[in-house]
This record gives structure tokens, sequence and C-alpha cells, in this order.
């Protein structure tokens, strides 16, 4: 492709955002591009390549809707589809749609600024783009995060994050290795790297909750009866709260039951697999008590699991109301610490003291080992975009905007950046869902908003500044009624240091979001001013 050029639309990321939002461009005639720092398509699915890592919605829903002939044509293997299996997905969507030709593989995004009512795009090599409109799909989970720990560049070892995982698969055989963190990246990769390492050990500041994933192969029947009725599971999964078919909302308290009753229903959620057991009751996340009867019983079950006493309690989380950090789903991670070579050492009082030449300090106790593993997690919902530098017409940046935490017009625009849209942008229910389904959702909305645009002869959309204001106030008022803000987590920023503490997430549900969403294009795009 050449260099220098004018487009319609420059969309940022090739992740399953960008691929669709690719899709809708091409198909309605505009002249778009996709900008991608990666050599392939596949965004998560590129990047996190380490041992373990999948899917925990199930493929049957994690998946694009938006074509019938796709969904019929594709057949998942496995009930949640692995990092190889999703890749292959990507990489088959973006043959079938005919937008490899419009992707510019590893190219960075580095700048944006909005000049005589256009885009002026920058990359990383050169490329000057001029566009209209400028569609962030950079992703939520894009930007890994690396503790900044002393020492670390005295490790003579070799030194992997799972969000940056390299195309050739590490050999831990017979090596001694050390991974710091326990969310889902770690609980995902921990029992596969144990197979064959010789010694593991886990670092943990905050112990996770997981629930057994039960994870298993396809069988073939069961996902033809699940393509022939695939409309009816993709209504449901829009009509419900977190874009899952199967988990509707509950209609009883937990203690609109007996003991005895609650607790066979968890069993049987626990058997099942999943996330069943946060579905089965309304006050599960806004009720510490009836939060605590599901915590207590999976802290029994990880006691049950785990042989050491010692160990069992350390992996017991106590911090914080079961859910409200995204929830792990499991293939035998606490089982894992019942192996001989796997050593559990808890840091939550003993911050790392530094990374040595050999291994880390703790506590004043030196770990040695070979490799090292950062499962640390990203600089989530907002560091994908502020790594861009975004101006808009007053030369002000939105990182600067954004210094005391995020706010956006529904997570689909920031007033005073016209033209700008982001795929599950914060104070969206995006991470809150399943997210395939809200990325096509938000794709068709500005879709629509850019079409609405162009047929009405607007050059330029902006998002009102005190419908904005209302709508992150909702998001908080809609955050505070529930127990999310009660974790320490990513969806406040709590896991980057400096970073200030803002509930990112809009938890309100995706059915009532497409409602509200639905709303505002009936009331003549309320809250968008066109020019
Ligand atoms: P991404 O897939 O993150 O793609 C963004 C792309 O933008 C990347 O390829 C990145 O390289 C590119 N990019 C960013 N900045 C720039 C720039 N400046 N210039 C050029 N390119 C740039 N969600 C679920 O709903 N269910 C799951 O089971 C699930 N599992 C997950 C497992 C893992 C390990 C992780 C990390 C996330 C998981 N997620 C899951 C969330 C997942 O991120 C989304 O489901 C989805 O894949 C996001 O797609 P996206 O296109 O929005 O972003
Ligand atoms: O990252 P995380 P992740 N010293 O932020 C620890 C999705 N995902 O990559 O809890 C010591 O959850 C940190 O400790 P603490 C999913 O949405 C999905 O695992 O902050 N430890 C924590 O234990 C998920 O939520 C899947 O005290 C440090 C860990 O590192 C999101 O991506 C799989 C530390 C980070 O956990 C992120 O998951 C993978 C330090 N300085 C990811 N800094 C599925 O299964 C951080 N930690 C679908």
């Amino acid at each position: 492709m050449s260099n220098n050029r004018v487009l319609d639309t420059v969309i940022v990321g090739a992740g399953f955002a960008g691929m669709y939002s690719l899709h809708k461009q091409l198909s309605d005639g505009f002249n778009a591009e996709i900008f991608e720092k990666a050599d392939d398509v596949g965004g998560t699915w590129y990047w996190n390549k380490y041992p373990g890592a999948r899917c925990d919605i199930e493929s049957m829903d994690y998946s694009y809707s938006f074509s019938e002939e796709l969904q019929q044509e594709w057949n998942w293997k496995e009930k949640y589809g692995t990092q190889p299996e999703l890749l292959k997905y990507a990489r088959f969507v973006s043959k079938k749609f005919n937008l490899r030709e419009k992707i510019n593989f590893k190219t960075t995004i580095i700048k944006a600024s909005f000049i005589n009512k256009k885009w002026k795009i920058e990359t990383d090599n050169n490329i000057i783009i001029e566009c209209k409109y400028l569609v962030l799909a950079t992703g939520n989970l894009s930007t890994p995060n690396t503790p900044k720990i002393k020492g670390i560049s005295n490790f003579k070892g070799k030194i992997y994050h799972t969000g940056a995982w390299p195309k050739e698969m590490p050999v831990f055989k017979d090596r001694k290795v050390g991974i710091i963190g326990t969310g889902s990246s770690g609980v995902q990769s921990i029992p596969i790297i144990s197979e064959t390492a010789e010694k593991l050990f886990v670092f943990q500041r905050t112990a996770n909750f997981s629930l057994p994933a039960r994870h298993h192969k396809l069988p073939e029947d069961k996902r033809e009866n699940y393509k022939k009725d695939y409309k009816k599971y993709r209504d449901l999964a829009k009509n419900s709260s977190f874009g899952i078919a199967k988990y509707q909302p509950p209609t009883k308290s937990a203690f609109d039951v007996s003991d005895d009753e609650r607790n066979d229903i968890y069993e049987r959620a626990w058997r099942e697999g999943g996330q069943a057991m946060l579905f089965a009751f309304t006050d599960l996340l806004t009720n510490e008590e009836a939060n605590k009867t599901a915590a207590d019983f999976v802290r029994n079950k990880i006691k049950k699991i785990v042989r050491d006493k010692e160990t069992a309690e350390k992996l017991c989380p106590n911090d914080h109301p079961i859910g409200t950090k995204r929830l792990c789903l499991d293939s035998n991670y606490f089982e894992t610490y019942n192996k001989e070579n796997v050593s559990l050492i808890d840091i939550s009082n003993h911050p790392i003291q530094e990374i040595t030449d050999n291994g880390l300090i703790t506590n004043n106790i030196e770990y040695s080992f070979d490799d090292l593993v950062f499962a640390t997690g990203f600089d989530a919902m907002t560091g994908a975009v502020n790594a861009i530098e975004i101006l808009n017409e007053k030369n002000i940046s939105l990182k600067s905007i954004w210094s005391n935490g995020p706010k956006t017009y529904l997570g689909i625009m920031v007033s005073e950046f016209p033209n700008l849209f982001m795929i599950t942008g914060p104070q969206s229910p995006g991470v809150k869902s399943q997210m395939i389904l809200s990325i096509e959702q938000h794709v068709d909305f500005i879709h629509n908003l850019i079409i609405h645009k162009r047929n009405n002869k607007y050059y330029q959309v902006n998002a009102n500044k005190n419908k904005q204001e209302e709508w992150v106030n909702h998001n908080n008022e809609v955050a505070n009624a529930t127990l999310y803000p009660l974790a320490h987590s990513w969806y406040n920023g709590d896991n980057i240091a400096g970073k200030t503490r803002n509930f990112m997430p809009y938890v309100g549900g995706v059915a009532n979001y497409k409602n509200i969403c639905d709303e505002k294009i009936k009331n003549n795009y309320e809250g968008f001013e066109f020019l």
C-alpha cells in the first residue's frame, strides 16, 4: 500500500472490533483501512499465546453473530476455544470478508490530530493519513503491564509476559520457573507450566476466586443443534446482562431459599462448570451477606481440594467479594498446588524487593529460577488509547483530559473529540460482557451514526459535554449500587501505580445498555451534536 493517503476512515487495531468495523465500512462503500501493530489479525488472540490460553465464555457464544453464513460455516472444536483456534478463526474471518488487503500490518498509530475538520494520523513508519473518521479498536486488554521492580534488567534468564508471548512456545521442561500473578492468565498458565517445569514458584499477591471450567471437546451433535437455533441463542444473549445466552437474570435472592437448597444450587453450578454460580441469585453482586454465601462455598471447595492446610488457606480469597474481580475459570488450578514441584509464595505482606541475577527476593528470601513469567495483566481500558497522542482542535490531548480518569459518552465518544469513536470504551459494558456481542453492538451503533451523518451531509459529530457528564454519573451510580467498587482490580485502575481510581466499566448490563442506545437513536441521536 502507498504511503501518505486520504481515507474516509482509519481504524486502529485488527482484533475482533477492528475487523468487524472494517467489514461494515467497506460494505457501505467507505474508503477505510486498518492500521495494526502486529503482523497478523486477532488482537488478544494474537498476543496472548501463553500455555493454556483460551476463552472462558463458551465459543458457541464467544464468536461473531453478524453473518449467518459465517456462524454456520465455522465449527468450534472445543467448549472453550483455545488461543490457536481463536487466532485461526480471526484469520478465517479476515480472509472470508476480504479484509486483509485493507490492513496495514506492523504499523503503530502514534499520533492523531484534529485539524481543519479532518483527522491527521501519523504512524511509527512515517505514513501520514488524512481521514474523516477515526475508530479506535485498540482493545481494553492490549497494553501489557510489567511492574517496575528493582533489578529487573539484572535477571540472566528469560523473561516472558503472558500478554506479549513469543510466537515460538518456550520449552519449560526441566527448568525452574517463577511466575508473578494469579489473575486469569496466571490461573490458566500455572497448571500447564507445572506439567513440564522441574520447579514452579508462584508468587501470589492476592488470592483469586476461580471456578472449574469443566472444559471438554464440543460434541458434533451439540454444536449442530446449537447452530440450528442460533438466532434464538443470540437473541437470548442480547437480552441478558452479560451477553451469555444461558445465563438469564435470576429471580430469587440468596435468602429466598434454605441453606441446604442454596448449597445444592451452588454444588450443581460447581459441577456444571463455568460462571453459573454467579447467576444463581439476584443479590450476589449487590449484598455482601448474599455474596458471602457463594464465597464461603468456594473457599470450602479450595480447602477440600488443596491438601496442605497452610497452602489452602493462602489460596482462599478474603479481600474481595466473589465476582467483583473478573472471575477466573480454571482447569485443575487448585489441584496444581498438590504437586511436589509447585510452591506457592504468599507475597501479600512482602512485596518483591528485588529481581536478582538468578531469581527474586521477597521477605528477605531469594528464590532462584531459570525463567520468569509476568502474568501481571494490563493497563486496562485506557492504556492503548493513552499510548496514542490524540489532540483535539484546541491542541489538547485526550490523555490530559483523562488524567483523573476517563470520561466518555456511552463509551463511544469523548466530548470535544469530533468524529472519533471507540469500540467498547470506558463506561460501556464491553469488558463486563461477552465481548464480541458488545463489539458488534458498538460497531453497529457507530456505523449508524456515521451513516446518519453522511445522509444528512453533516461534516462533524461530537458528544455533548453535559450528556457525557450525565452518562459518567449514571455509570458511577450504577456501579456504586453494587459490590464491584469494593475490589482492588483493573476495573478501577488499581493495578497500575499512579492511575487514578475510577470504576470504568458500565455494569448495568448489555440489554439495558442496548435499550439506552436504541432510545438515543429514536430521540434523534440524543446527546450527539451534528454540524
Ligand atoms: P484486541 O483484541 O485487544 O485488539 C486490539 C488491537 O489493536 C491489537 O491487535 C493491538 O495490537 C492493536 N493496537 C492497539 N494500539 C494500537 C496502535 N496504537 N497502533 C496499531 N495497533 C494498535 N472476552 C470475552 O468476552 N470472553 C473471553 O473468554 C475472553 N478471554 C480473554 C482472554 C485473554 C487472555 C484476554 C487478554 C482477554 C480476553 N477477553 C475475553 C477480552 C478480549 O480482549 C475481547 O474479547 C476481544 O478479543 C477484544 O477485541 P478488540 O478487537 O476490542 O481488542
Ligand atoms: O491480569 P490481572 P490477567 N507484584 O490483572 C498480580 C482477561 N483474561 O492477565 O491481584 C505482584 O487479572 C496481580 O496481583 P493483585 C480477563 O478479563 C481472560 O490475569 O493486583 N503481583 C494479579 O494477581 C482478565 O481479568 C482470560 O494483587 C502483581 C495478577 O498479577 C484480564 O484479561 C485469561 C504485581 C494480574 O492479574 C486480565 O487478566 C486471561 C506486582 N507488582 C485474561 N502486579 C480468560 O480466561 C500485578 N500483580 C478468558
